[in-house]
């Protein structure tokens, strides 16, 4: 036996451990200990029947991601164990049962599957999350699944791959019995009471696969709810077919389907950049000087500055996170205002579906409103949102300095304001930091965690651990002007205004990004955002412009006439009561009437000029931030436009996608459009150094782990 894999008896009961921490993954070595085990047991006499569980906290969380990149790069072969491993557990004369806690995903539950029967604890999750890596499970989750759920349940879990309870799984046959107290002593038991019973064999049981006319809606459902759900993402729809695969063709040409479309999704340009996300996202909360061990500064009770619009979703994120949050206004309207958002946005979710009217009722309970800063004192963690001004921000972290406890947390949610000078308001610029959430703050994942000079390790390692705790993706970011997200947004709508300025319709330039994969295109974002919140900027920024540099004119212009967007039913496009957009002709007309004003000669524009000029926009301020080290990596600033700003996640964030395509394609490309464009087409120096290099801003992220 390996050091992965124990096999170890309870009398008449063997017992096969997988030991491959953190998460029991299928690394190389550990299908090939299950094989062994299998063979074992099948020859042992003495033995009636076996368990398979995992050590540590989890079953397994499926086949080793690590290996994929190997596996697509030629540089190691496919985990061809897999499959001939589950049909020998399917196979072995002795009842298996699989004992499941923590979590069975992609190849744990496949692996689980094979197995005779499955016990777990309630607390256990179970799933085929492979489509959020861009592929589908490879390892016959896909034709084993039917045959336990049900055709639609299997659809369902492997075609949007969200986990379900263990109770749902016990419902939908999945597991055959939850058992309460020690995992190991119910699984030995329920081993007892099957072994010598027929062990039946997943991939016999055919009765649930359901009739073609049966299943056709089943299948036609979810290839629309895939086209709406998941936009241009090609796994989900192979999901759908390879379980379709399922109900048309005996087990082991079902199989063969399901192999042929996972190597198509493995070796896909999406696939490859989900697992960048997959693994960014956990890489993102690793900053390089601040230790593992620093000590966190405890938060159990939070206190926010402003109930506005996102005052009010920052206090919810709080107390969805069971932390009891007072939340202070100016004013009764303001207070009551605040509150009352946050009541409906608790409504909205209860008839999503997202919460129960208990969940709700418990934590508005953990909502205090108040008009004055008692209580303060005893928060371990104050968020600002007021309005954003820096003479209103540094009066109120004055007035903070002054009363909360040593070693409390101050921190703003300033969109774009300097978090030294805010720092300066107080007497502790170690305890000040930003911290970023993005609008609606009860939704958005990303928290953008705002490094102030004199910001603590303590501090820092606080706000990336608790943005976990109440939900967020916490990405830690350097003070510059509009941090990381905002200030690479800002190249992206200005190009987007340019664009429309030179000739492209409004509707052309939202629809060229919106078919690129983006959430929402570019005007209509500045449209649901409020175009006077960048008009208000602009204003106050005036006179940090470059002499003679093309500045965008539309957008002013609109707010000039009132047009906000959404807000005020118009902006780049007209609303309905809905808040539908409609195309609005008299738009068109200004733009070709100020383009003419400015001197700009309007052209056709093609689709491809737009994403590039959109796209590259990003990826050269972005490479201009890496280089001046507001952002600790380049996916990091990958995982800030997949959770903040609708990027696309099968394209891996703009960092990655500048990979994809080649840093000397774009590099070329930027200097054409600033051989037409000008000064804001300035290449990055670290664009050209890596491109005249060969090399990829993946490339630059391993070198600065190394710490070259
Ligand atoms: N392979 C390799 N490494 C993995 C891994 C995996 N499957 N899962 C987690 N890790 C690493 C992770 O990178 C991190 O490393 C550490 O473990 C802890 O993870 C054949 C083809 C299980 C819910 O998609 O969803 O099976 O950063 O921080 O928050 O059909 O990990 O510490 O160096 O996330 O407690 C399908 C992926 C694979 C599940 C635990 N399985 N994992 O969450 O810890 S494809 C998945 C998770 C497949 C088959 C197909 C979560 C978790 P480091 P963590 P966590
Ligand atoms: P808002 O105008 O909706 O709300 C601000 C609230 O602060 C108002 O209700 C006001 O009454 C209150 N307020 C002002 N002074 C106060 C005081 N002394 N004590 C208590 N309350 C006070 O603004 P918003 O959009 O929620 O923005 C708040 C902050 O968040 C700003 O710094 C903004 O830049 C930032 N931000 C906004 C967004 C966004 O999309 N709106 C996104 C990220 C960050």
């Amino acid at each position: 036996m390996s050091d992965l894999v124990q096999l170890t008896k309870d009398n008449d009961i063997a017992i096969i451990t997988i030991n491959n921490p953190p998460v029991n993954a299928l690394s190389p070595g550990v299908p090939e200990g299950i094989s062994d085990a299998i063979e074992q047991i099948g020859k042992d006499p003495s033995v009636e029947a076996a368990v398979l569980i995992g050590g540590g906290t989890t079953f397994v969380a499926g086949a080793d991601i690590k290996e994929f990149g190997k596996i697509t790069s030629g540089t190691a072969k496919r985990g061809v164990a897999f499959v001939p491993m589950l049909l020998r557990i399917e196979d072995c004369p002795k009842p298996i049962v699989m004992a499941i806690h923590g979590q069975a995903f992609g190849g744990g539950l496949e692996l689980a599957m094979a197995g005779h029967y499955r016990v777990a604890v309630p607390a256990a999750k179970v799933g085929q999350p492979e489509v959020k890596l861009g592929i589908i499970p490879g390892a016959a989750g896909t034709q084993r699944l039917p045959r336990l759920a049900g055709v639609a349940k299997a659809v369902e879990m492997c075609a949007d791959g969200n986990p379900v309870s263990a109770k749902e799984a016990l419902k939908y046959s999945i597991v055959d019995k939850l058992i309460e107290g020690d995992l190991l002593n119910g699984a030995v038991a329920f081993a007892r009471e099957v072994a010598g019973k027929p062990a039946p064999k997943t991939r016999e049981r055919n009765e649930k696969l359901g009739t073609p006319d049966a299943n056709a809606p089943i299948f036609a459902a979810a290839r629309d709810a895939a086209h709406k759900k998941a936009r241009g993402m090609m796994a989900p729809l192979a999901a759908i077919s390879a379980v379709e695969a399922a109900t048309k063709l005996p087990f082991d040409q079902g199989v063969e389907a399901e192999q042929k479309l996972f190597v198509e999704c493995l070796f896909s340009d999406q696939s490859k950049a989900m697992i960048h996300v997959f693994f960014g996202e956990r890489e993102v909360g690793k900053i390089p000087d601040v230790p593992k061990d620093t000590p966190l500064i405890p938060v159990n009770t939070v206190a926010v500055v402003g109930a506005g619009t996102m005052g009010g979703g920052i206090t919810m994120s709080f107390a969805n996170a069971a932390i009891p949050v007072l939340m202070k206004e100016t004013d009764q309207a303001a207070l009551d205002k605040g509150m009352s958002t946050i009541r409906k946005n608790y409504e909205t979710s209860v008839k999503r579906g997202r919460f129960t009217p208990e969940f709700v009722e418990e934590r508005l309970k953990l909502i205090t409103p108040t008009l004055s800063y008692d209580g303060f004192e005893k928060a371990d963690m104050v968020v600002e949102a007021v309005f954003e001004g820096m003479a209103l921000k540094k009066e109120v972290f004055g007035e903070l300095d002054r009363l909360c406890k040593p070693g409390a947390i101050m921190a703003s949610n300033t969109s774009t304001l300097n978090i030294d000078d805010i720092a300066k308001a107080t007497r502790r610029p170690e305890a000040v930091i930003g911290t970023h959430f993005f609008s609606p703050a009860n939704v958005m994942r990303l928290l953008e965690i705002v490094r102030g000079k004199a910001s603590s390790k303590e501090v820092i390692a606080t706000c990336m651990q608790l943005s976990k705790k109440i939900g967020k993706i916490g990405v830690l970011v350097g003070n510059c002007r509009g941090f990381v997200g905002n200030r690479m947004f800002g190249p992206y709508r200005r190009e987007a205004q340019f664009l429309a300025e030179e000739g492209a319709s409004v509707e052309a330039v939202d629809r060229a990004l919106y078919d690129y994969g983006m959430a929402m295109g570019p005007m209509a974002v500045g449209d649901l955002a409020g175009l006077d919140v960048g008009w208000r900027i602009r204003k106050e920024y005036k006179h940090l412009e470059k002499p003679g540099a093309r500045q965008p004119i539309a957008e002013d212009k609109l707010c000039e006439m009132g047009r906000y967007g959404q807000k005020t039913g118009a902006g780049w496009y007209k609303y309905d009561e809905n808040r539908r957009a409609i195309p609005d002709p008299e738009v068109a007309r200004l733009l070709s009437q100020w383009a003419a004003e400015a001197g700009i000669k309007q052209r056709q524009i093609s689709r491809e000029e737009i994403v590039d000029r959109c796209i590259y926009a990003l990826v050269n301020e972005g490479a201009r931030i890496l280089e001046e080290g507001y952002a600790l990596r380049a996916v990091d600033i990958d995982i800030i436009y997949l959770n903040g700003y609708g990027f696309p996640a099968y394209r891996g964030g703009p960092m990655w996608y500048a990979d994809t395509v080649g840093l000397q394609k774009v590099y070329d490309r930027i200097r054409e459009f600033h051989a037409q464009h000008g000064f804001w087409w300035e290449p990055a120096p670290l664009l050209k150094r890596l491109a005249d290099e060969g090399k990829k801003f993946a490339d630059f992220d391993k070198q600065k782990a190394a710490g070259a």
